[in-house]
């Protein structure tokens, strides 16, 4: 019994002491700290220490870009005193105009497994199904606009999941929008009859109200904890600010892990 527990002992022991020594790796997305992992494991911002990473790559789709950018930790705005702000100091481009998402260079597993294909955004099919979307949402009469749709297979089962934006806004006033203006990132899991909606984050007008837009857009889709599945980076644009989340999908569902914003 005493050898029986002193295997287990030594089995935890050697177990804790393995996790402890994986790299805390930071993710940063737009220009906030939005967490990082360890081991596989997902980390809220807090648990990020300052220079867990001075070096970020890039992670995107569109481009092989394996630049490593210098990150300089901790900065803070005066308008977002809540968030932890990363800014890239050797990039002198405006920040809306960056990537979008980046992780610690220690990242040292495929971040893009799997290259998402880029669908029609006038697709017949496509649009008849986000018409049928919005119509469930209560947006009957307002034309329907998709800004942007990926076909990838996120969990690696071999089927392709679908990741659509698109807003539309009647007319901008000064912080007012109207009966039929929405903007959506939707999930659509699965073929055919059985496609299953899952609304990732979004809104949706039946009368006028008093509130900001939302542009809702995808940032990138990439593996960001090295378990094989693709996460999804969504950020919501508004007239002064911007939101970022970060989606994993698994066992058919959407979870957001991240969601980082500043003012508005
Ligand atoms: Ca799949
Ligand atoms: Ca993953």
């Amino acid at each position: 019994m005493t050898r029986i527990i002193f295997f287990i002992s030594i089995v935890l022991l050697a177990g804790s002491g393995l996790w402890a020594r994986e790299p805390i790796i930071p993710i940063v997305q737009g220009s906030y700290l939005v967490g990082g992992t360890q081991g596989g494991k997902w980390l809220k911002p807090a648990r990020v220490p300052l220079g867990a990473s001075p070096k970020f790559r890039s992670v995107r789709n569109d481009a092989d870009d394996k630049t490593i950018f210098i990150g300089r930790t901790d900065e803070q705005w005066d308008a977002c005193s809540g968030n932890r702000i990363v800014l890239f100091a050797d990039r002198d481009e405006p920040v809306d105009e960056l990537p979008g998402l980046f992780i610690g260079e220690m990242a040292n597993w495929n971040l893009i497994p799997r290259q998402p294909v880029r669908l029609e955004n006038g697709d017949p099919a496509m649009t008849n199904a986000v018409a049928t979307f919005l119509r469930a949402k209560g947006i009957r009469n307002s034309p329907t606009r998709i800004t942007e749709a990926l076909s990838i297979d996120l969990d690696g089962d071999g089927k392709a999941e679908q990741v659509i934006t698109g807003y539309y806004y009647g007319r901008w006033e000064e912080f007012a929008l109207s009966a039929g203006d929405y903007s959506f990132a939707l999930l659509r899991v699965g073929s055919g009859r059985a496609t299953k909606n899952i609304l990732l984050d979004g809104q949706f007008l039946d009368e006028r109200v008093l509130a900001d837009y939302a542009e809702h857009s995808i940032v990138a889709v990439a593996d960001m904890n090295g378990d094989g599945r693709m996460e999804i980076a969504i950020k919501s644009t508004h007239s002064e600010s911007d939101r970022q989340m970060l989606f994993e999908f698994q066992k058919g569902k959407a979870v957001m892990l991240f969601d980082e914003s500043c003012g508005g």
